[in-house]
């Protein structure tokens, strides 16, 4: 059959599952979006590129397609860049598509023309650019391929608008599933000795991909064999916070306990992540304990320290093939993994905060009391993430998503693009005043799909992780770091979504309670204090992050 280049790219989508695309319309790829006029795959239209780059990102993080997204030649891709960015270092699956200025013009220095190479090719697995028409289904299937498979990632996929026009023969490619390799009974023998031997072992788990079946699995064997479990940073949704092995994340924001913990272990087992700079304290804590390292990634990008073994295969096959929890117990007692368990519980127990307006941690335990158990939380970056963090509880894969490289304004677009794929399920964005009006626009998305997001707004009218880290090092000399807010409440309300603004801790339940019966989008402006710089700041002065 005989088609445009650019209704084979939809055709193609189409074929491997895609169910939707986050999209910032551009004149550069019109035939695209023609093809979509038609198609059962829903058009996501954004209203940043940034946007739409962090939707998709959601998309690829909680489902097992890569996230997609499309945006116009230099000012969309430029836009477009902070989710490549943030896709490349959390390794999360994500094709973007860009219109590119017509091949014939190439070179000229044509309107919008920018080097789709020189942008991307540090910051994604794979920049193709589709000069021949004959090969779009075959460009779309290995994108879409490469950026799942391995230490998933972005790829992007250029597309001259002249290109997309011409009419093709080529077939739609066949999908076909990635190839799954199962961990070789060497390693696993001498895994199994290692921890046997091991008085202190720790499993770390992190990355995307994770089902419900391996993250319960881990937990019993991690329970049975006397391990502790710990999640990488805004990677906590692996296993059940419930489980009694788990005993916290290590990273920003992370308990005293964890970081103590985390150096006494006398072995470690990444499980989809690996000993990186935020993991390992900046480079510092647990650097040559003995290692062993379970992800696909056969690179190991990111790495750093010791390393005794690389199992190259996902976690999920790797739990398909534990062994026994009584071949590896050996002689350990129960002690050192109920020790951090006991800590992480008394961790995550509220306190007060104090201070002026509402004290975030009775806020975050009303919350954890509140929502559903199966709730999906999003992230942006900053201090007010930490409250969530160490006081919201994860009870399976696929629950959170929130930026691993610390990057702001991934809240809102996340939350929208999370209550797109999960109708019916509650969705609740945690950022802070800053965070929100980086990507608040993308609230309209949530209008315009008949999504249902709540936000949480944490408005202490400063940009405060910066200032917690100017008090450390130019103390007296805030500089750069004020910022003025609207009632963010009325904002939302001016789309006719549910908004409050809350100055009081009491006054909190019964506006949370409000916004979930409202059903359609909602707000909660909480204004908070500018000194309270994290929860239990006094006690945790190591909670300066990104
Ligand atoms: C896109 C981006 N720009 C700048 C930064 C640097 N940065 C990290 S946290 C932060 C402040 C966050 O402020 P806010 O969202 O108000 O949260 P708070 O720290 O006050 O709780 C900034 C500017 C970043 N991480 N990402």
């Amino acid at each position: 059959m005989t088609m445009s280049a650019g209704h084979l790219i939809v055709k193609t989508l189409e074929a491997h599952g895609v169910e939707r695309v986050f999209a910032v319309p551009g004149e550069s790829y019109l035939d695209v979006l023609d093809g979509l006029h038609d198609s059962p795959i829903n058009t996501v239209v954004t209203r940043h590129e940034g946007g739409a780059g962090f939707m998709a990102l959601a998309e690829g993080r909680l489902s097992s397609t890569p996230g997609i997204a499309m945006v116009t030649r230099g000012p969309g891709a430029a836009n477009a860049m902070i989710a490549v960015h943030t896709a490349w270092q959390d390794a999360t699956a994500l094709v973007l598509f860009v219109g590119l200025i017509p091949l014939s013009d190439r070179g000229r220095g044509a309107f919008q023309e920018f080097s789709l190479d020189g942008w991307f090719s540090t910051t994604s697995k794979a920049v193709y650019q589709l000069d021949d028409e004959n090969q779009a289904g075959q460009v779309v299937a290995r994108a879409l391929r490469l950026a799942s498979s391995g230490r998933p990632g972005p790829v992007i996929v250029g597309l001259p608008e002249d290109v997309l026009v011409r009419l093709t023969s080529s077939p739609v490619p066949t999908p076909q599933p990635l190839p799954t390799a199962a961990p070789d009974s060497e390693s696993l023998s001498i895994i199994t000795s290692l921890i046997a031997d091991a008085d202190r072992p720790a499993i770390v788990v992190g990355g995307d991909g994770w089902d419900a079946n391996s993250s319960t699995t881990l937990g019993e064997f991690a329970v049975a064999a006397r391990i502790p479990l710990f999640a990488d940073w805004r990677a906590y949704d692996a296993v059940d916070h419930d489980c009694e092995a788990y005993a916290g994340w290590l990273g920003y924001g992370r308990s005293d306990h964890a970081a103590v913990a985390l150096g006494e272990a006398d072995l470690l087992i990444f499980l989809g992540c690996s000993r990186t700079d935020v993991l390992s304290e900046g480079y510092t804590s647990a650097m040559n304990t003995p290692t062993v390292v379970v992800t696909p990634d056969a690179s190991l990008e990111g790495h750093a320290g010791r390393l005794d073994i690389h199992v190259g295969v996902s976690p999920i096959s790797f739990i398909s093939a534990l062994p026994s929890a009584d071949s590896v117990r050996g002689k350990r007692e129960a002690t050192w993994m109920q020790r951090l368990r006991t800590e992480q519980v008394a961790f995550t127990r509220p306190g007060r905060d104090g201070g002026v307006g509402v004290d975030l941690a009775a806020a975050f335990e009303t919350l954890e009391e509140v929502l559903d158990s199966n709730r999906i939380i999003s992230y942006g970056a900053g201090n007010a993430t930490l409250w969530g963090h160490r006081y919201l509880s994860h009870h399976g894969p696929g629950t959170l998503v929130g930026p691993r490289n610390g990057a702001m304004g991934l809240a809102v677009p996340a939350a929208v693009a999370a209550s797109i794929s999960n109708p019916g399920r509650q969705v609740v964005a945690i950022c802070g005043d800053g965070d929100f009006f980086m990507n608040a626009q993308e609230l309209a998305v949530a209008f315009a799909q008949g999504a249902s997001p709540i936000v949480i707004v944490v408005d202490n009218g400063v940009y405060g992780t910066i200032v917690q880290h100017q008090k450390l090092h130019y103390p007296g000399r805030p500089s750069g770091t004020g910022m003025v807010n609207p009632n963010f409440a009325r904002w939302i309300e001016a789309f006719s979504g549910h908004g409050e603004y809350v100055d009081q801790t009491e006054d909190f339940a019964p506006a949370l309670r409000r916004a979930l019966a409202h059903g359609g989008p909602a707000l909660l402006h909480l204004k908070t204090d500018p000194e309270t710089m994290g929860p239990g700041t006094a006690a945790h002065s190591q909670e300066v992050s990104a």
